[in-house]
């Protein structure tokens, strides 16, 4: 359909042709600016690029999501937020310039995505329903009435105002568009500004009951950590990991943030013959309990950083289960998987019989001295020793169900992860760093070593395909914990290689078969190339 023939045919200007394209970007910008305001009346979760880009971190294949999460880290939710940006802005210019053309049917394009960003937001699966569609549909709306009015100040005139004092003037009203578009991209500007800060001060409710919260004492403290678990060398990481370097891996766009006050547990499902649903002053009344625990990533790669280790304060779960009734499979209880459940619908699933062995599996409140941060789960999260991340430490946690492993795979074993992951036993030079250029002489290697709840019993370290020489371990907090270790090196001139192996308590060595992160965690030694000078 052609809304707007031109007769005769004239060839578009390059100037036209820029203002076209310019009508996109700036009707493809409005229609994100008010999107973003409208879901800060909303909620944040709802805007289109969060839902869009929620909708595909879920439908990314497990290998890319790894690979993304390897690469970018943190950032690779800023890197996918931007990606969808960047694809927007060149369908808008496609669209400006096919408004030319098409007036009606270009500007009514910009519905479909709209459209897109509607579906996309209702069919989350934390989705607020027909009002996470507003956001979407609103913006979509605006920016299409908008590329449709600037598409107006493209139209030739008919016939082409004849030229005046000398200077040919075009045949479209350039005034008239400069105008309007710089209007409409100041407009959209303070929009979308407006929404921003709107969104970046939402959730106050939750961040004052934050503030609010005093951690009381716990009734079963942690031990001191044991001097010397720390080694003071330069390169090796701090021994409690504070909690603005602790490593975050979720999927969430958005950080949930959940007021205390409101927050709810559900605890039921198989087995369990005295549900219960648990508020968090009734979580804060029970003997709450301070331990030392490592966490670890599933996609943390042989030497990579997705491993912390924090002072968790919180209750201790297999307590709680037993009063609901559970029994863990050992003892004929019939669930063999708990299935944790966030606010933001992320499902993780843990043995029922490492939750109740005896090990300290937490809800945990409190990280390093002070309430979890929103970034790690606040009000309440699942840490389990000895588990990755991915079958134990559910963040913002608000059902917990009974189940089996036969009856249900939560989020990450639908995408190919394993649905049984302990911790593997690991190690990782901290220090030199790759390609350092140290000086011949003594030189001192070290770094951590992890085997949560087995603990790590042996370090050794081999410098190029020489022998492997035991390295001093520093004191050791506890098995749930990582340890650190040190080898002075007497380093000669010349390319060296160290490479590092530990050996767990149980007395099994990391082998140097390499495995990918996919399914249950890397495999492999950690070395470090470095030439001595
Ligand atoms: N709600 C929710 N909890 C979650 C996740 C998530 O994506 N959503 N990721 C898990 C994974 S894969 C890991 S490794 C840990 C990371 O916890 P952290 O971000 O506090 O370090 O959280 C786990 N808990
Ligand atoms: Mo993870």
């Amino acid at each position: 359909m052609t809304d707007d023939d031109e007769k005769p045919r004239r060839p578009t200007g390059p100037l036209r042709l820029a203002a076209s394209a310019l009508a996109g970007v700036a009707g493809g910008f409005a229609a994100i600016a008010v999107a973003e305001l409208v879901s800060a009346a909303v909620r944040p979760q709802a805007g289109p690029v969060v839902a869009v880009g929620g909708a595909a971190i879920d439908r990314t294949p497990a290998a890319v999501k790894d690979w993304a999460v390897r690469n970018f880290g943190t950032a690779d939710k800023l890197v996918l937020q931007l990606g969808i940006l960047a694809v927007l802005a060149l369908f808008s210019m496609a669209l400006g310039m096919a408004v030319l053309r098409f007036r009606r049917t270009g500007a009514a394009c910009v519905l479909v995505f709209g459209a897109v960003g509607a579906l996309a937001a209702a069919t989350r699966p934390d989705t607020g329903g027909f009002t996470d569609t507003l956001p979407s549909l609103v913006g979509a709306g605006t920016g299409a009435v908008l590329l449709y009015v600037l598409a107006g100040r493209l139209q030739r005139r008919h016939p082409a105002t004849p030229a005046t004092a000398g200077e040919p003037e075009a045949d479209w009203d350039r005034r008239g568009f400069v105008v309007l578009a710089s209007a409409a991209a100041l407009a959209s500007t303070g929009a979308g500004a407006l929404g921003r800060s709107l969104n970046g001060a939402s959730g106050h409710g939750a961040v004052a009951s934050r503030d609010r919260l005093v951690l009381p004492a716990p009734t079963s403290p942690a031990a001191p950590v044991p001097r010397g678990a720390g080694l003071r060398i330069p390169g090796v990481v701090p021994f409690i990991t504070p909690n603005s370097d602790f490593y975050r891996v979720d999927t969430a766009l958005v950080v949930p943030k959940v007021d205390a006050g409101a927050w709810r547990l559900r605890v039921h499902g198989k087995g369990v013959t005295r549900p219960r649903t648990l508020s968090f002053d009734d979580l804060l009344r029970r003997e709450l309990v301070e331990r030392d625990i490592t966490l670890t990533c599933v996609s943390n790669e042989v030497g990579g950083p997705y491993v912390g280790n924090a002072r968790w304060i919180g209750v201790r779960l297999a307590d709680l289960l037993a009063e609901c009734g559970v029994r863990p499979p050992s003892r004929g209880g019939p669930a063999d998987q708990l299935v944790a459940r966030s606010v933001d619908a992320m499902t993780i699933g843990s043995p029922v019989e490492d939750v109740m062995d005896g090990r300290d599996a937490l809800l945990a409140v409190g990280m390093n001295g002070e309430p979890l941060p929103f970034e790690h789960g606040f009000p309440v999260r699942m840490v389990v020793p000895g588990l990755y991340g991915f079958v134990s430490a559910c963040k913002w946690i608000r059902d917990i169900e009974l189940t089996t492993f036969d009856a249900y795979d939560p989020y990450w074993v639908r995408r190919g992860w394993a649905r049984r992951a302990p911790v593997r036993t690991e190690s990782r030079i901290d220090t030199p760093k790759p390609f350092a250029r140290p000086k011949a002489g003594t030189v001192m290697v070290a770094g951590v070593a992890w085997a949560q709840h087995r603990g790590i019993d042996k370090v050794e370290v081999r410098v190029d395909d020489g022998p492997w020489q035991e390295a001093r371990l520093a004191a050791e907090d506890t098995a749930d914990t990582w340890r650190q270790w040190s080898f002075p090196w007497g380093a000669t001139k010349g390319g060296h290689t160290l490479t590092v192996r530990a050996t767990d308590r149980t007395g099994r060595t990391q082998t140097g078969k390499r495995a990918r992160t996919i399914p249950d965690g890397a495999g492999g030694w950690h070395s470090v190339v470095v030439t001595v000078e």
